[in-house]
């Protein structure tokens, strides 16, 4: 059992039945030309969250941990977008219309895909979503069940979207949730700000919430170096 020093108290957490969940760290949130700046976002803002989740990523596969990474978007025909989520915003432009990195959160388009930093490796977990959370039309609860996953590392973009959705989703089905700070990201620092403390106040109603540094200081100790002197 390894034990992170968190909001509002320590998180402790088991890697073989922990999840690093890495939200929609896609093209058309991160770069120019997608959903995000679609909807009239500062897409570089997000840019910041990729060193550390990088770091996160690596330790995560060396401890073993199930490594689930979700992507937001929908099937070429749209039958999985609600016409409500399509119609918001007015918008000439829409999920579905051309973009620079081909069809705005359509699955299998460039810019749905995961950014290169990021990219899933052999056996980890792609889960494409059409909704906000991670759990919603998806079989992410019976995947986890069947690995007997009880607690999730989530991080990603954004935090008061799609991290917080997903958190909510988690904790009402009983999983434990940490959410990493500095590995997840918004185009609003105000709302990522509060958006984390939302996670963690009144003794941790949506989960636990700490830095990349303290999770890897457990999670990817330094190697201890021989004591020469003794
Ligand atoms: N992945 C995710 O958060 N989807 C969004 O639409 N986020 C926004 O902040 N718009």
């Amino acid at each position: 059992m390894l034990s992170v020093p968190a909001q509002p108290y320590e998180f402790d957490f088991d890697p073989a039945t922990t999840a690093l969940v890495v939200i929609d760290m896609q093209r058309d949130f991160l770069q120019p030309g997608g959903f995000g700046e679609l909807l009239g976002n500062d897409v570089s803002l997000l840019a910041r969250v990729v060193p550390p989740l990088q770091l996160v990523l690596a330790a995560a596969r060396a401890a073993g941990m199930l490594v689930v990474h979700t992507r937001e978007g929908h099937r070429p025909d749209l039958a999985d977008c609600p016409p409500a989520k399509l119609a918001r915003g007015r918008g000439a432009v829409t999920i579905g219309s051309p973009g620079p990195k081909g069809r705005i959160l359509v699955r299998g388009e460039e810019g749905h895909d995961i950014v290169p930093e990021l990219a899933p490796i052999a056996g980890e977990v792609v889960l494409d979503k059409p909704g906000k959370g991670a759990f919603y039309a998806t079989d992410l609860e019976l995947l986890l069940r069947n690995r007997a996953i009880t607690h999730l590392i989530v991080t990603g973009v954004t935090t008061e979207v799609c991290v917080h959705t997903t958190v909510r989703e988690g904790n009402d089905r009983g999983f434990e949730c940490l959410v990493v700070s500095d590995c997840c990201g918004s185009y609003f620092p105000e709302f990522h700000a509060v958006g984390l403390q939302m996670i963690a106040a009144q003794g941790g109603i949506f989960g636990w919430v700490a830095p990349s540094e303290e999770l890897l200081a457990v999670l990817a100790p330094a190697p201890v170096t021989a004591d020469l002197g003794a």
